[in-house]
């Protein structure tokens, strides 16, 4: 299966070429597209000069910060427009380990196929590294209530490295995803579940990052809370009306 790789950047220039060359040395067949939201630090640059000794990176320069979100709708556009058959989503700065991305997409290669893979902080196996309580506390929180509020089987909705088949992306209206940041991944996963979709989910370490920033904020936190209740709400008003539409039996 022909593969690429979305990374998207934003001011990784520490993290940015040994994420590369990892990922090149564990999964050599699959391609590698950077997103850069022009980048302040200059990991733009970086990436370009990455991407001239290497035929298989590619970097999609972008005019400013926009979002995780957006970066990853602008990636995937740029591959399937170029017929990739798998799409995986993971981050610059070292929290996925490129050493597991053979495990999603060898589930992702299994019959029958699912619609998509995510790498899972919160299913027996995965784990997180060097994370203080209060950030594994949030994201084991948050993914509760998403799993009560949506009734998604998805134990890391928010996990942000998954691999899509094509076909998956090609279904979903890509243009109206708004979600920015891990409110991105929950919306992607609402999709694929909505539509009839399935999602497996695999083990991973999660790793916190070594150098530069988080991007993670308080609206970002809020967005998604914001937006997963109000999901939750707009289903259970539709089971409710389906259940008042249905003639009562004799
Ligand atoms: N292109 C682009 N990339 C972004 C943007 N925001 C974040 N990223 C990248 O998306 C990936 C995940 O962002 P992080 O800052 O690590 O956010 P996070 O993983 O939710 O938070 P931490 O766990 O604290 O690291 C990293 O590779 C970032 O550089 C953005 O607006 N545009
Ligand atoms: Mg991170």
């Amino acid at each position: 299966m022909r593969a690429l790789v979305v990374v998207p950047t934003y001011d990784e220039r520490e993290s940015l070429p040994g994420t590369l060359s990892r990922l090149r040395a564990a999964v050599p067949q699959a391609d590698v597209l950077v997103v850069d939201d022009a980048s302040p630090d200059g990991t733009g640059r970086i990436a370009d000069s990455i991407a001239a000794q290497d035929r298989a990176v590619h970097v999609l320069h972008r005019a400013g910060k926009g979002g995780l979100g957006a970066a990853y709708v602008a990636g995937f556009g740029w591959g399937l427009e170029r017929g990739y058959e798998v799409l995986v989503e993971m981050d610059a700065d070292g929290s996925h380990l490129p050493e597991q991305l053979p495990r999603l997409l060898d589930r992702l290669a299994d019959r029958p196929q699912p619609d998509l893979v995510i790498g899972s902080r919160w299913v027996p196996g995965g784990r997180v590294e060097n994370w203080p309580w209060y950030r594994a506390a949030l994201s084991r929180g948050g993914n509760t209530y998403t799993r009560l509020a949506l009734g998604m089987p998805v134990h890391d909705a928010t996990a942000g490295f998954r691999a899509f088949p094509a076909n998956t992306l090609r279904r979903i209206d890509l243009a109206s995803v708004e979600s920015h940041g891990y409110c991105f991944q929950v919306d992607m996963t609402w999709r694929v579940v909505r539509g009839g979709g399935t999602v497996a989910e695999v083990p991973i370490t999660f790793v916190e990052r070594a150098a530069g920033e988080s991007k993670m904020s308080r609206a970002i936190v809020l967005e998604a809370l914001r937006k997963v209740t109000l999901w939750g709400a707009r289903r259970r008003w539709d089971q409710l009306r389906a259940v008042r539409r249905r003639p009562a039996r004799r």
